[in-house]
């Protein structure tokens, strides 16, 4: 919604700018006095109170809009004149992004709660970001997982292997489930790596060999699939209009709470497999054409402080990057899930998803072409 919102408030600025308006353009650097922040998202990644709140307290006002994979937000980066002051890319994708020259570095100067970040998450993020310059940790941990729904699974197939990828890449097992509805993320590189998790390969392999038995797997499973989507399987397995899901931890955690609170018959659940599985670690960004950079500034510090990170967990089932600091705030149920935070032995099994070079990426987008068209 809110990218249109924005638009009528800067033609009043600038129709205004003569008369003299509290916004207006700063000729000299193209920096907007407005108080505005043009927040580019995922859909269902913020608390909806967290927004009202920083507006409230700053007097700013956030225009919110959504996308739902990283493939948009980078050819929307990537093609410039966008007008947005913070995007959430995953860090493998931001990696290609920061080369690409697409953000303005951090001036830490105006991020004082920097420091409520875990070292080590910054870690982690360095990996990608080295030196941390242009990228701040929002949700450090997303998994790509299996999201079902119980009943119907058991009805179809009781001794399903529930934890294991076989429920995707055994067309035996998945052919079961066709007709209660599946699922799968429009996440190219996740979906792959959870294939080749499966295969027992390395789920960041770029090899040529790897991607083609990938592609083996998936065009096996296609006929059974009735989605390729990743904004609205999860509302979908709730309202027991799917019954099986390949997609990301939080957003299936959060159906499954949602459908109990609602008092619905459909009880869902979400198992990391146990041959492994990728992990996605997403960032806030500020573009290097953002015309509020202060104003994002303020915002994202703002989302780092410890209470206001642990409503967006609370909210999201995705755990934050505030991490130490912000579990005092934590509910119960995100804070004792695995599923929000695995224990030890299953966080070994998970694999950070690396950034893939631009040869890879034309191969694996051309396969994944085919793979949704492929009837
Ligand atoms: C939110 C999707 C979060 C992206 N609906 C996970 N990396």
């Amino acid at each position: 919604m809110p990218l249109t919102r924005a638009v009528p408030t800067l033609l009043a600025c600038v129709t205004l700018a003569v008369t003299g308006c509290a916004g207006g353009t700063d000729s000299a650097g193209g920096k907007s006095t407005e108080k505005v922040v043009n927040l580019y998202n995922w859909g269902d990644y913020m608390d909806p109170t967290v927004i009202p709140a920083f507006e409230k307290e700053y007097g700013m006002h956030v225009n919110y809009d959504v996308y739902d994979s990283n493939e948009i937000l980078e050819t929307k980066l990537l093609a410039g004149h966008s007008t947005y002051d913070i995007v959430v890319p995953s860090a493998y994708f931001l990696e290609h992004e920061i080369k690409a020259g697409v953000y303005r570095k951090l001036d830490k100067t105006k991020l004082p709660n920097l420091g409520n970040v875990d070292p080590e998450v910054a870690a982690g993020l360095s990996a990608y970001d080295p030196g941390n310059q242009y990228a701040v940790g929002y949700m450090w941990l997303s998994t790509t997982g299996i999201g079902y729904n119980v009943a119907e699974i058991r009805a179809r197939m009781p001794d399903a292997p529930v934890d294991s990828w076989r429920m995707f890449f055994d067309p035996s097992v998945l052919a079961r489930f066709q007709d209660c509805g599946v699922a799968m993320l429009d996440a190219p590189i996740n979906v792959v790596g959870a294939a080749l998790a499966f295969l027992g390969r390395d789920p960041n392999s770029e090899s040529v060999e790897d991607l083609a038995d990938v592609e083996q797997l998936l065009f096996a499973a296609r006929p059974f699939i009735r989605s390729i989507n990743s904004a609205q399987y999860y509302g979908d397995l709730a309202n027991g209009d799917l019954c099986l899901a390949l997609g990301w931890s939080g957003d299936i955690v959060l159906s499954r709470d949602r459908a109990k609170e609602a008092g619905r018959s459909v009880a869902l659940a979400f198992s990391i497999p146990r041959e492994g599985t990728v992990s996605n670690f997403d960032v806030l960004a500020v573009p290097a054409e953002a015309a509020h950079p202060d104003n994002a500034y303020l915002f994202i510090n703002y989302l780092l402080r410890p209470e206001v990170a642990a409503k967006n967990t609370n909210a999201l089932m995705y755990a934050n990057s505030v991490m130490t600091k912000s579990l005092p705030f934590l509910n119960e149920s995100p804070r004792h899930d695995p599923a929000v935070y695995p224990p030890p032995e299953v966080r070994a099994k998970l694999v950070p998803t690396r950034a893939k070079s631009p040869q890879y990426t034309r191969l694996l987008m051309h396969m994944w072409t085919r793979f949704k068209s492929h009837g």
